[in-house]
């Protein structure tokens, strides 16, 4: 290809070049570069076509296989509206132009209930188990940028997009928190960081938590929610204070769990104040209220809402739920009506259930009120109609939750992981085991202390669960035994306060006879953990990569090992965020012409022409394509 690129060069052939010539036409290079890319792009898509998607969760292929409609926004008058630059206005252009305390005020001074959607980040990561990939987001940025212009935010990254992108995607999630940026320049984006955890699973040191906000600020992120799984202020307080560090706008968040109302329950009215008062003591510019598993009722909210919003009259208060017991937009509602000033909501194709309460029933609830969001429903429609597609497409990856559980009072599984736990169910067939797994689940947070169940915390309990029915041990077996038994690391984890402090301490005896002679940390992680050395990681990554990124840096301080793994599959395939989805996870049809724009103006045109036979000696099979008119095979191992 050099040579072809070489010959076919107009200066080369004009023959007034020089020595210099191949230093000054990098275009040569590109040209391999493109060739180079392309190999492997097909070297990817001949693997799935002998071999099946390997995506990590993906159960058969894609219900949706056409091209995907998109939607066309009409103006009042009903003609098309122009949507070829991204709109400009959105309360963005304050926190950019005044800063996060003038948008603090701002809001507080708006009349309507803002609303935040959340179909970028949560919605999937609850029904489709994180896996919609940049591609599909981009592709509808722009429509989403002029429908929802007065949004809150959109809620896009942080949580377990992070690592899933890495892992499952092949994704960098620094790309598409750029790219996003770049197609919706007017709407606030939101992330949600886990306190002294950042975006991982237990806690780092404070340092790097520092360096990936300052990251996350600098490449297009506005707003982070930051919480702490076991409300441990302490660990709170890290997150925080790096995000204000950053120049974020910080949303300190309590997580709401149990029932305030219920006098048995642990966690009181009293409690969440002295949690808020803790909060607002940080500086944190919003109050975020985190109903993990959707167990906020009305009557609750109405209360907490209410009481905040009197004592601290100047305080934005932002509420989350998930709709797994079908109560979200009643609850949402009550908060709106009790002084919210935003609200979380989903397109109506990606709500309900486990993921948050629908956009549509919210808007129409407040139409007309005094808490009117301002969004034009018309718009918002459009854009649910490219997303009934979108979750057409990602359906191998659906738990296929036919309707709400009115159980989650009882167990209070969050969403997100009240779908994983159906799903693992389904895919081994023990339906019965699932009644099982949520009494045990229960049992679980019982033996636990009763302690506030979200990432990280939530797995101890999940994983409890699990070794409990696997074990076949109930409640008083697992207390007696503790001694004896080999718990799961995630337990141990907890009890040696690797997550933090649970409120009202851990249970004793059961940790120091769980723990036998590991560590008691009784002060936050990350107190214990020696600062990371920045300048060694990025002389190893140059090192070990040619070359890196400053959130290559904070990628692999955060995942080490799943960013090291991510760059292994892009040398081998390179980068296939640019693929469409429909054949990231599904083999093409034999003769079915396809494009990918490998960047802006190299588009590659392709078709699958054959599948060649099983070669006895290599356990090869030659994949044939055409590409830009010109054949092309690549040989795949055959794993059947
Ligand atoms: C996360 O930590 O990813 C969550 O969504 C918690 O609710
Ligand atoms: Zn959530």
């Amino acid at each position: 290809p050099f040579l072809t690129s070489l010959l076919s060069n107009p200066t080369f052939i004009e023959g007034t070049c020089w020595t210099t010539f191949i230093d000054d036409t990098p275009s040569l290079f590109s040209l391999i570069g493109s060739q180079n890319r392309a190999q492997k792009l097909l070297l990817y898509l001949g693997d799935i076509a002998v071999n099946g998607s390997q995506i990590k969760g993906q159960i058969g292929e894609s219900k949706f296989k056409g091209d995907i409609v998109k939607p066309v926004l009409k103006d009042e008058n009903g003609e098309p509206l122009d949507i070829t630059e991204p709109c400009k206005t959105g309360w963005r252009n304050i926190i950019v132009n005044e800063g996060p305390e003038a948008f603090a005020k701002a809001v507080r001074q708006n009349k309507g209930c803002l609303l935040m959607d959340t179909t970028w980040r949560d919605a999937h990561q609850s029904l489709l188990a994180t896996r919609v990939r940049t591609v599909d987001l981009c592709e509808i940025a722009q429509e989403t940028s002029h429908a929802l212009s007065n949004a809150w935010a959109l809620e896009c990254w942080g949580g377990a997009t992070f690592d899933v992108a890495m892992r499952f995607l092949y994704e960098d999630p620094w790309d598409r928190l750029r790219k996003m940026r770049k197609l919706v320049p007017n709407i606030p984006f939101q992330m949600l960081l886990r306190g002294a955890n950042g975006v991982a699973y237990s806690s780092l040191p404070d340092n790097a938590i520092y360096h990936f906000c300052e990251q996350a600020k600098k490449n297009g992120m506005d707003i982070f929610r930051v919480f702490d799984a076991l409300n441990d202020v302490e660990q709170l307080e890290v997150g925080i204070k790096a995000v204000l560090k950053a120049g974020g706008v910080a949303e300190g968040a309590l997580c709401y769990s149990g029932d305030m109302l219920n006098p048995k329950k642990k966690y009181n009215y009293e409690y969440y104040m002295g949690l808020v008062d803790k909060i607002v003591g940080m500086g944190a510019h919003i109050l975020g209220i985190k109903d993990m598993a959707g167990v906020l009722k009305p009557k609750a909210a109405t209360q907490l809402v209410g009481g905040i919003r009197k004592k601290y009259p100047d305080l934005p208060i932002h509420i989350h739920t998930h709709d797994s017991a079908g109560t979200g937009v009643a609850s949402m509602v009550a908060c709106a009506k009790a002084g919210a000033d935003a609200v979380d909501c989903a397109t109506d194709a990606m709500s309900g259930t486990t993921s948050q309460p629908s956009i549509g029933a919210i808007l129409a609830s407040l139409e007309g009120t005094e808490h009117d969001p301002g969004l034009n429903a018309a718009h918002v429609r459009a854009l649910d109609q490219y997303w009934a597609q979108v979750r057409m497409m990602y359906s191998p990856f659906e738990a296929w939750l036919t309707g709400p559980d009115p159980e989650v009072y009882e167990h209070e599984i969050p969403g997100g992981q009240l779908t994983n736990l159906i799903f693992q169910a389904a895919q081994q067939g023990l339906g019965e085991q699932w009644a099982q797994t949520k009494k045990a689940y229960v049992d679980a947070n019982r033996i636990l202390g009763d302690i506030v169940k979200v990432t990280p915390t939530s797995k101890v309990v999940g994983d409890l669960a699990q070794f409990m029915v696997s074990n076949g041990l109930t409640y008083q077996e697992t207390i007696d035994k503790a001694e004896e038994l080999d718990f799961p690391s995630s337990v141990l984890e907890f009890f040696e306060g690797l997550m933090g402090q649970p409120y009202g301490g851990f249970p004793e005896p059961l940790r120091t006879r769980a723990l036998r002679d590991r560590r008691k940390m009784d002060k936050r992680p990350g107190l214990y953990l020696d600062p990371i050395n920045f300048d060694d990681v990025r002389k190893k990554l140059k090192e070990q990569y040619g070359g890196c990124s400053e959130t290559d840096v904070a990628s692999y301080v955060m995942y080490s090992k799943v960013f090291e793994d991510y760059k292994t599959f892009c040398a081998k395939y390179g980068d296939l965020s640019v693929l469409p989805t429909r054949f990231f996870l599904n083999k093409p049809e034999v003769g079915e012409e396809f494009s990918v724009e490998l960047e802006k103006g190299k588009v590659l045109i392709l078709k699958l022409l054959a599948v060649g036979p099983l070669s006895e000696q290599t356990g090869q099979r030659e994949v044939f394509f055409e590409l830009n008119g010109e054949m092309r095979s690549v040989a795949v191992d055959d794993q059947h």
